[in-house]
């Protein structure tokens, strides 16, 4: 990738000689040039602003310059290759984020015009735009003197995506921002530092455990610092969420059937062919088995996440629909739905039952830890296995 800077302080581009984007620079994987604008100004003063058109505070960067440098850094009639992208850092720009750096990784040549004063004369840009690729892009909504520090963390942003820059390239998909959440705490040696203790769990081994622990630390910081990336639903934390369990009332109706709906779109691609209830229903069946079923609701910050059912049928306490959002499975959520309406059942039940599709490995696989074993396909539903579990009492 070529990358071309215009300033009037081309000096302040310097620290992308040094660390990581330096290397990549000695090694050829990013070609990179410094551009004084002032060079392409003809007085004697090397005259790069005047005062603003109608009127104002500050001044404005002249467009003859600028011209001229752009002309020179991107000659025209350059066939075949991928146009190039100028980007202009602005405090008006688009949000520079994590998708745009990916998207800007793909460009052969980046150009960036970085403006003083109160910004480049907008005739510049659209003179550009009808040779090559604009981006007019913020990094921040904070206002900076001029556009040499948005560069400087553009330019790092894009050349570490670039293949070859990383060493360990496969960390980059674990990063905030690519996943959409924000990074988990991490230590390192001494375990015990001025009487903080490393997080047990990252002491354990156990690399199951770990990896769940760190996706909660990032959807809890998520959900509280960044409330924009993520539903502060998604922040759950199962000791509080217990207490979110509530006895369904007619008014959930409606969440329940776009819920059960959701949860059980997976459940048919588990099970092709097989005869999913849940689907077949609408509102006024769920209003209506909401009369004659035990029906338990979780809630996380408003939101209907989870929910769980069960009836009597003689000695037995029939379970059934326990959903959670698709977005949040995966945590123990629907462990801690099925033990909550387990829990719920009358004195005189002697034996648990539910069904679920003969290929809903995951769900047979919790229902089997919870003590539960396979009877064989349910004769009423095609394509579902029935389980059970015999109380001890
Ligand atoms: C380019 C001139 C200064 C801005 C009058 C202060 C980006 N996130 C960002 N904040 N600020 C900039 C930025 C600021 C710039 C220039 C980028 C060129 N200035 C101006 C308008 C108000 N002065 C930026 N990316």
């Amino acid at each position: 990738m070529r990358i071309d800077v215009v300033s009037i302080f081309p000096e302040y581009l310097a620290p992308l000689g040094l660390s990581l984007v330096g290397k990549a620079r000695e090694s050829g994987l990013i070609d990179v040039h410094f551009h004084d604008l002032r060079q392409w100004t003809h007085d004697r003063h090397r005259t790069v602003d005047d005062t603003p058109y109608g009127g104002g505070a500050g001044m404005v960067m002249k467009p003859e310059p600028w011209g001229e440098a752009l002309d020179a850094v991107v000659p025209t009639g350059q066939t075949g290759e991928q146009p190039a992208t100028l980007v202009v850092p602005t405090p008006a720009g688009e949000p520079f984020t994590q998708a745009v750096a990916a998207d800007l990784a793909t460009r052969d040549h980046l150009v960036f015009a970085c403006g003083r004063y109160e910004g480049i004369d907008q005739r510049v840009i659209d003179d550009a735009a009808s040779r090559m690729e604009v981006r007019e892009l913020s990094i921040g909504d904070y206002v900076l003197n001029g556009g040499e520090v948005a560069a400087l963390a553009i330019v790092e942003a894009v050349v570490r995506l670039l293949p070859g820059f990383m060493g360990n390239a496969e960390s980059l998909t674990e990063e905030s921002h690519t996943a959409g959440l924000l990074e988990y705490p991490v230590y390192t040696k001494p375990d015990a530092w001025r009487g903080h203790q490393v997080p047990d769990v990252l002491l354990s081994g156990d690399h199951g455990r770990i990896a769940r622990w760190r996706h909660d630390q990032s959807v809890r910081r998520t959900a509280e610092r960044r409330p924009d990336l993520a539903h502060p639903s998604t922040a759950v934390d199962l000791d509080e969420l217990a207490g979110q369990l509530t006895l369904a009332v007619p008014a959930d109706a409606a969440e329940l059937l776009t819920l059960q709906r959701a949860c059980w779109v997976q459940e048919q691609q588990a099970n092709p062919g097989a005869e999913i209830p849940a689907h077949q229903e609408d509102l006024a069946d769920v209003q209506a088995w909401l009369q004659e079923w035990t029906t338990l609701t979780l809630r996380s910050a408003g939101r209907l996440i989870g929910a769980a059912r069960a009836h009597q049928v003689g000695e037995a306490w029939d379970i059934g629909r326990i959903m959670v959002a698709p977005d949040l499975q995966g945590r123990g959520i629907g462990r801690m739905l099925l033990a909550a309406i387990e829990q719920a059942a009358p004195d005189d039940v002697l034996e648990f039952m539910l069904f679920t599709g003969a290929g809903s490995v995951r769900n047979i696989r919790m229902y089997k830890k919870a003590g539960y074993r396979l009877l064989g396909s349910d004769p009423e539903v095609a394509g579902a296995v029935r389980m059970t579990k015999r109380l001890r009492r």
